[in-house]
């Protein structure tokens, strides 16, 4: 294989905003790695053309260990979000591109299947609990088995996550920074009252999950996890904010909801505590926010030693090249627990065109070489980046409430 010719920094906005790393080889072969940093994009697009690329033409891209050491030991500057995004951008390309060259796609690099199908998750939402319950059934008459559920909460206006067409959700939006107000004690003394709700209406055949980002103290997170006890969650995602590793001690000490945690962490030092000790019990590090391919695999390795399972973040933010390495992952480690899956829209579909499929619950990420996603690049530039902003909760005092 010949030397890196070529590395470009695609930024588009096919709906929503996207960074794109392509490195092309001499003899033609290219690779595409996802540089996505949600209402932060640019400053990874600096990070990787000012910083990132320069290092990488003429190197051999078949050296992906020892790339990922250089960038990440040699910076000095470790780990963080912008970096980790960059980092992971250049790894994904170059699995992208050692699968293309072995004419495999990147599972058999892997290790080879697993199982036979990624188990997906939707989500269902709606401003009130009739809306969501209707959500619910639409993602079961679409084939989904396993549902994130969200709703608005009484007396709350504009509730993260809770939009009466999930379909059309988007976690940032362009423009302004939009704010809202937040109560836990509104929302904690609501969420019972949804769970019930579905389990009434749907029994317990369906996986119900539930996303709190971050919003709750450990206690407060304990006795949500408690109250909900009888519902049975396939997880709850991130009670507490992210940085918290030793809170966990208290939410495990007082119930077993099983928990989700890992969207926002950028490397396995940011969640060695909470897997090693065994206080969570799914890892949802995402390829693009955690080093890419090489070392999410390392975090699924670690995670593996002490029965946590996965369940990789898969919102519209992360760009179809992370959902494709991702899902070739999760379908060659041992400790697959189930994938996130928010489909994108059109316009972004059209500007990757992509091998993966959705089919009764499960995803496949195909059989092409490689990652099996590509860059339409004259599409592409049609979109030009747009700012956008992830809305931020404010108490009814007006103090800035923690995501
Ligand atoms: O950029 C932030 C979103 O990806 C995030 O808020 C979505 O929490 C989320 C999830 O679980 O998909
Ligand atoms: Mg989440």
């Amino acid at each position: 294989m010949s030397t890196i010719a070529a590395a470009e920094v695609v930024v588009c906005s096919p709906g929503r905003n996207f960074v794109t790393l392509k490195l092309t080889t001499g003899d033609g072969l290219t690779g595409l790695g996802d540089a996505t940093l949600n209402g932060r994009e640019l400053a990874v697009a600096a990070y990787l053309s000012e910083h990132v690329c320069p290092l990488l033409a003429g190197r051999d891209p078949a050296r992906i260990e020892d790339t990922w050491q250089l960038l990440y030991k040699g910076a000095y500057w470790r780990r963080g979000p912008v970096t980790m995004a960059a980092i992971a951008a250049v790894d994904t390309a170059l699995w992208d591109i050692k699968a293309k060259a072995a004419g495999m796609p990147l599972y058999q690099l892997l290790g080879g299947r697993s199982r036979d199908g990624v188990l997906a998750y939707a989500h269902a939402s709606g401003e009130t609990i009739d809306d969501t319950l209707a959500s619910v059934e639409r993602l079961l008459e679409r084939g989904y088995r396993a549902v994130r559920v969200q709703s608005g909460v009484p007396g709350l206006e504009g509730v993260y996550g809770a939009v009466a067409d999930p379909r059309a959700y988007e976690p940032a939006a362009a423009g302004e920074l939009q704010e809202s107000v937040w109560s836990t004690e509104e929302y904690l003394r609501h969420v019972p009252t949804l769970l019930s709700a579905v389990r009434e209406r749907f029994g317990f055949s369906v996986d119900l999950l539930h996303d709190v980002h971050h919003r709750l103290t450990p206690i407060e997170a304990a006795r949500l996890g408690k109250s909900v006890e009888e519902h049975a969650l396939f997880w709850l995602e991130d009670p507490v904010p992210a940085e918290r590793q030793a809170a966990y001690r208290l939410i495990r000490r007082h119930t077993t909801t099983p928990l989700a945690v890992g969207e926002v962490f950028n490397s396995i030092w940011d969640c060695e505590q909470l897997i090693s000790e065994g206080l969570i019990d799914y890892i949802r590090t995402a390829v693009t926010h955690a080093g890419g391919v090489s070392h999410v695999r390392r975090i699924f390795a670690l995670a593996e030693l002490h029965d946590v399972r996965t369940g990789s973040h898969g919102a519209t933010d992360l760009s179809p090249v992370c959902l494709a390495a991702a899902l070739h992952l999760d379908l060659a480690v041992p400790n697959f627990g189930i994938q996130e899956h928010m489909p994108h829209s059109e316009q972004t579909d059209a500007v990757f065109p992509h091998d993966y499929r959705f089919e009764d619950g499960y995803l496949h990420p195909g059989e092409g070489p490689g990652l099996g996603v590509e860059l339409d690049e004259e599409l592409a530039a049609k979109h030009p980046y747009r700012r956008a902003y992830l809305p931020v909760a404010r108490r009814r005092d007006g103090t800035v409430h923690s995501w």
